[in-house]
């Protein structure tokens, strides 16, 4: 180094915002970066250099913040995460560092419509639904609240896969979304990590009484990492999203490649690469693979290897860890992280087992999402053995240690003990890694209070007895920087004329509003936001489906992934027996409405696919028949994603939020419509729960079962034969289904499912259908009285301010990572 020190070395002076200093270098990214003469350029090449020009000043602020964050010894928080659902990144960008006029402008003096160029940038779809979606909107509010934090995740070059129908039925079709590159990551070759899989652990000086083991992996792989930048509101705060790439060792042999065995050459370049090439679409129902285990592994070691390095860098010691370090896990799906910090301590670092224990529960925290049996994730011992010999040894030792002490100080009987055993031995042999996660953790989380007092009961009953201090709660939120300000500016600036701007910088600042909902004027103003956001909606659906739709119809949604626990089923249903009865009775007051549906079905998952179906058949035969009068359409949007939510989401004047109760850990979806001022027809599951709390009982419509009710019927047995034959519109709607009315050329498809709905009915269709349907009704009225209505969704905007994920997120800063 020359006789600068570090701590003086100069950065960059600040940026200008002016739009013609922002104009100037937009053509110079073009033009030099880009290598594009203006007159030549393509709008995606506008949409790069733009992406560029922002990115120089995001970086400015990313700099600072790693700074800051090294220079005051703050404690990291680590959100580890197999998903993490982004969308678009480059509107975000510039809304939250306060530049959209002056790009909007700049690229206008270009002759560059921003919204054109917008619409090109693809969908960061590296996640399922509300998981991963919650896991963006968490990075982003933890810019916000200044919290220095990473994101790792694993860098998909195939995301979510793009939904195609065929003759009403779902398609897979690979998404490429870095196709024409990616501005926005920063490959960061000189952050790589050896990962192994296989092999053996051998055994070190086993003559005295602390043998050490030696884990030789057979098989090695390289984790690259790169890193994303996460603007928070006002620019406060840049973060750090670290994604990571699996590369060979050997990029190829080329011994073998000299001797003619091309392919052969290649062999292990496209294996590893193969690691980290697609997303597992599961959502909730069974991955179970190998590959999904060594995924799950390679993204946990590569990121608990960065985060020592990073600490031993900064403090030279490990045994402050817990102090300078908060790992979250998102789910069980890096859980075997517990397992991985305890090998690098123990057998990397030196720690004897108990002192590393006590790290690592004091490192890790847990949130779980799901309490569906099906989706806990567990693997079988056999493959756990042969992929990972040392950890699954290390299960063992902490199985060994929590099971002592719940039987020796706890008195824990044999139940117990086999319900809090880290190995299912109900058949074959399974490592239960929701158990693993939970002992590891010093904090385990549910998301949403109904959810949190579930896990207590069911799941982990027996965990919680031993660790009675551990469960809490958290309910989900979600930025209402993308989820109102970007997608919803209509309304944004309405309530800016309205009350000011202090909801800007805190979403329960959005409470006075209440004061104007019985305002005529200002409902009117809110009204015609809306109106506008469905003029928009309709003509998406028009040029991508060639469908027409009234905007004065009321806008019915129902947007998530296709779950039969979720109930789009009970939605088509009712669908069906509305469309019975808008002809049966013409004379009627029927209420003009539209049934939008959006949202994938896992691949593997048959139920949901056929229900997709379904909903197109449905379409087909109501859009078609002119005795409808245009008083009930059905559409299903293809290729549901953050962007689509977007549009959809601000154009909703109905939200279906109707899933089983007890079965959905939160929604997130349900707040985002709430906070866009639409009504919410939904049962008490999840943070609807919540929800009727902070908005109040009259300003959404609750119907259904309650989850106590759902589980004691379910443990009873219920009779759903004969609740439909007591329900003649459901025992109509289904017999018409069933009989191939709206499946003319295979009048068979349907039989299986509504057979379902006969013979066991576990989702409780035929259970609340009566409810659904008057409450329905209910709904109708209100919409009838537009002053009613309006009053109710202005009250449901003015108090979903709660739900922003920024309290979210000081709640986990406060109670569980200690840190901010
Ligand atoms: C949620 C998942 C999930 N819960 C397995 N569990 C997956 C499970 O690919 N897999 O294997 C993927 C995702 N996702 C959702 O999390 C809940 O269903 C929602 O109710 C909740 O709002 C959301 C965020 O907490």
């Amino acid at each position: 180094m020359n006789n600068l020190t570090k701590a003086d070395l100069p950065v960059p002076a600040p940026r200008s915002s002016r739009p013609e200093i922002l104009a100037e270098e937009i053509i110079e990214r073009l033009t030099y970066r880009i290598g594009k003469d203006a007159k030549v350029a393509k709008p995606h090449d506008w949409l790069t250099a733009t992406i560029l020009v922002i990115r120089d000043r995001v970086i400015d602020k990313w700099i600072e913040s790693t700074r800051k964050t090294y220079e005051t010894n703050a404690k990291r928080v680590y959100y580890l995460s197999l998903e993490f659902l982004i969308g678009r990144l480059m509107r975000d960008a510039i809304s939250n560092l306060g530049l959209m006029e002056e790009i909007t402008n700049a690229l206008a003096s270009l002759g560059v419509d921003i919204r054109v160029i917008a619409g090109l940038e693809p969908d960061a779809a590296l996640g399922n639904g509300g998981l991963g979606r919650l896991a963006a909107c968490f990075m982003e509010s933890m810019a916000t609240v200044d919290v220095p934090a990473y994101g790792y995740g694993i860098r998909y070059v195939h995301g979510l896969f793009r939904q195609q129908m065929a003759d009403g039925w779902q398609v897979e079709l690979p998404e490429t979304w870095l196709a024409h590159g990616n501005p926005w990551e920063f490959e960061r070759q000189e952050s790589s990590y050896e990962i192994g899989f296989g092999g053996a652990v051998e055994t070190i000086g086993s003559h005295d009484d602390q043998p050490r083991y030696v884990w030789k992996p057979a098989e090695r792989v390289i984790a690259t990492a790169f890193d994303t930048p996460v603007v928070g509101w006002r620019g406060k705060r840049v973060n750090t999203l670290r994604l990571w790439s699996a590369q060979p060792i050997d990029p190829i042999l080329l011994d073998a490649f000299n001797a003619g065995d091309h392919i052969g050459a290649l062999r292990e370049s496209n294996k590893a690469e193969s690691l980290t090439r697609v997303l597992y679409p599961a959502d909730a129902t069974p991955a179970g693979q190998e590959l999904r285990l060594r995924q799950e592994f390679f993204f946990s070691s590569a990121s608990l290897q960065d985060i020592l390095r990073r600490h031993l860098q900064q403090y030279d010691d490990l045994t402050n860890l817990a102090d300078k370090v908060a790992i979250q896990l998102n789910d069980t799906h890096p859980a075997v992280s517990v397992t991985e910090m305890m090998r690098l301590l123990v057998d990397v670092h030196g720690f004897d087992f108990d002192k590393a224990w006590d790290i690592t529960r004091n490192t890790f925290g847990y949130t779980n999402h799901t309490l569906l049996p099906e989706a806990l994730e567990s693997w079988p011992v056999p493959l756990l053995e042969r992929l990972l010999p040392r950890h699954m040894q290390i299960v063992y030792a902490i199985n060994a240690k929590v099971l002592v002490e719940a039987r020796k100080l706890r008195n824990f009987s044999d139940i117990e003990i086999r319900s809090i055993s880290l190995i299912d031995e109900n058949g074959d042999r399974r490592v239960r890694m929701g158990n693993l996660a939970f002992v590891g953790s010093h904090s385990i989380n549910g998301v949403s209070a109904l959810h949190t007092d579930l896990m207590k009961v069911t799941v982990f009953a027996d965990l919680h007895k031993l660790y009675p201090d551990r469960i809490n709660n958290k309910t989900n939120g979600i930025t209402p920087r993308r989820w109102l300000m970007q997608c919803n500016p209509g309304l944004t600036n309405l309530v800016r004329e309205t009350i000011g701007d202090a909801f800007l910088d805190d979403a329960e600042q959005l409470k006075p509003l209440d004061q104007f909902a019985h305002d005529s004027a200002f409902q009117e103003k809110f009204a015609a936001v809306k109106r506008a956001n469905k003029v928009q909606l309709s003509n998406l659906v028009a040029s991508r489906m060639g469908i027409k739709l009234d905007p004065n119809a009321m806008f019915d949604i129902q947007i998530k992934r296709i779950h039969e626990y979720k109930r789009q089923l009970l939605n088509v249903i009712e669908a069906v027996a509305l469309y019975d009865q808008i002809r049966s009775h013409p004379e009627l007051d029927w209420q003009p409405r539209v049934k939008l549906f959006a949202g994938k079905a896992a691949p593997s998952y048959h139920n949901a696919k056929l229900i997709i179906k379904l909903i197109n058949d449905v379409a087909r035969v109501i859009n078609n028949d002119p005795s409808v009068r245009g008083l009930l359409k059905v559409v299903f949007v293809p290729n549901y994603n953050v962007s689509l939510a977007e549009v959809m989401v601000p154009a909703a004047d109905l939200s279906e939020q109707i899933s089983t109760a007890g079965m959905e850990a939160s929604g997130t979806g349900n707040m985002k419509f709430g906070l866009n001022g639409a009504l919410t027809i939904g049962t008490l599951d999840g943070a609807n729960v919540e929800m009727r709390d902070n908005v109040g009982e009259d300003n959404i419509v609750i119907f259904g079962l309650r989850a106590d009710e759902v589980a004691n019927l379910r443990t009873d047995g219920h009779n759903p034969r004969a609740i439909i034959e007591r329900s003649r519109e459901l025992a109509q709607a289904l017999s018409a289904i069933a009989s191939g009315v709206f499946s003319p050329d295979d009048r068979n498809r349907y039989a299986s499912l509504i057979d379902g709905i006969y013979s066991h009915d576990w989702f409780m269709v035929a259970a609340d259908f009566d409810a659904y349907a008057s409450a329905q009704r209910e709904v109708d009225i209100l919409w009838a009285n537009p002053s009613e209505w309006y009053a109710k969704t202005i009250n449901n905007t003015a108090r979903m301010g709660w739900f922003s994920s920024d309290r979210t997120i000081r709640q986990y800063a406060k109670e569980i990572w200690r840190a901010g």
